[in-house]
């Protein structure tokens, strides 16, 4: 008789032994007893078997990466540490993290009898999060099994997320240049006169120290701005300067002198003046830093019925002064003219009549009434009038 026979034992028969536990190791032996009731030991099995019915699961997930604010670029470190070891077969870990409107996902795919898989996530462009943490752990495809081929329960630790052991905040998001404006009043500003230049940020931002951030305006004029600390926005002032002149004030670029001007993840602001959020889209200001060149008075006539050269008398009706605005100044245009006369002394000069606003550069008649002069100050007969023209461009 060499016929074997093969015993089976069921789960529950295996499960009912006395010894019966978690990572308990068992041995076999069969005992042969013969119709008459003679009985043989044999030896025991080769073959041990290790209870293990623990299903693997995670138990926390944390991070090397020292507590902070990261920003575009960034790598941060991520384990998931489970109960045991285990082992992958086929496909990959996934990791899924809270990242705003695109979740990051981070893979691993060579997992040997580990207890812990290792992840690196880069943070991307548009990635947020005030406390990272991840929102899914899956497979890809294939099996997460410890050796006894229990498969691992993916389930998120709860109470032991990332957030609840680490604080990483991500900013994937760098700063732009949102808008450039001024709090000083539209209009003509004339040599002097001080504007307003705002640069507004998308977000808090700060310059590194002693740095300065240039913005080059269409004047050809330079505003500095330095001590941006954690700020949305950013003042400084431009004084109009001989020469300056635009009909629109814009910002041709804005540059940094060096150093970092960063958000809170350390992303560089973007300095491109998006389209329609310059100076000139937001304000009408319209500079001239160009005073009207010294000219002299031209013709003074006298109109009358009987007027006589170099004499102002009884018949005379008027005083016609000829303005000659022939000059490179485009903002005379809209200007005034207004016209000065004395008796006397130099210092007498007092205005005669209303301004007259230029609507050209040609020469222009200005007329005085004989009433407007009899106002002159010591105004007599015998006395000498002198008179003299004041051009007044737009700006003022
Ligand atoms: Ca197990
Ligand atoms: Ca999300
Ligand atoms: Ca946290
Ligand atoms: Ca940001």
């Amino acid at each position: 008789m060499n016929t074997g026979a093969t015993i089976s034992i069921t789960a529950g028969e295996f499960e009912g032994l006395g010894s019966f536990a978690e990572g308990a190791d068992f041995m076999f032996q069969a005992i042969v007893t013969d119709v008459a009731g003679n009985a043989t030991t044999g030896d025991t099995s080769a073959t041990t078997i290790h209870v293990d019915i623990a299903t693997p699961s995670i138990t926390k997930i944390i991070s090397e990466t020292v507590d902070g604010n990261y920003g575009l670029g960034d790598d941060i470190d991520l384990q998931v540490i489970l109960t045991e070891p285990v082992t992958l077969a086929g496909g990959s870990v996934r990791l899924t993290l809270e990242t705003g409107t695109n979740d990051a996902v981070v893979t691993n795919n060579s997992v040997t009898n580990q207890d812990t898989i290792s992840f690196t996530y880069s943070i991307a462009n548009g990635d947020t999060s005030d406390d990272l943490a991840a929102s899914l752990i899956s497979l890809s495809a294939g099996t997460l099994r410890d050796s006894a081929g229990n498969s691992a329960d993916l389930a998120l630790p709860v109470g032991n997320n990332l957030d609840d052991n680490a604080d990483l905040v991500i900013d994937g998001i760098g700063p732009t240049i949102s808008g450039m404006s001024s709090t000083t009043a539209d209009g003509w500003k004339k040599l002097g006169d001080i504007v307003n230049v705002t640069v507004d940020f998308s977000e808090p931002v700060t310059l590194s120290g002693g740095d300065t951030l240039k913005v080059y305006l269409n004047t050809g004029r330079v505003v500095n701005y330095t001590a941006i600390t954690n700020a949305t926005s950013k003042s400084a002032n431009y004084t109009v300067l001989a020469g300056d002149s635009t009909y629109a004030l814009a910002v041709d670029s804005l540059v940094l002198t060096g150093g970092t001007l960063v958000d809170a993840g350390t992303n560089p602001v973007d300095l491109q003046i998006v389209n329609g959020a310059n100076l000139s889209d937001n304000n009408s200001l319209r500079i001239d830093g160009i005073v009207p060149v010294a000219f002299t008075s031209g013709v003074v006539t006298i109109q009358g019925t009987n007027s006589q050269s170099g004499y102002y008398n009884a018949t005379d009706t008027a005083v016609v002064a000829t303005v000659t605005p022939d000059i490179d100044d485009g903002s005379l245009v809209g200007g005034v003219a207004l016209i000065q006369g004395r008796i006397g002394a130099a210092a007498n000069f007092t205005t005669i009549g209303s301004p007259v606003t230029l609507t050209d550069r040609n020469p222009r008649n200005i007329t005085l009434t004989s009433n407007q002069i009899a106002l002159l100050p010591s105004y007599a007969t015998g006395r000498e009038m002198r008179f003299r023209t004041i051009l007044r461009d737009i700006a003022g």
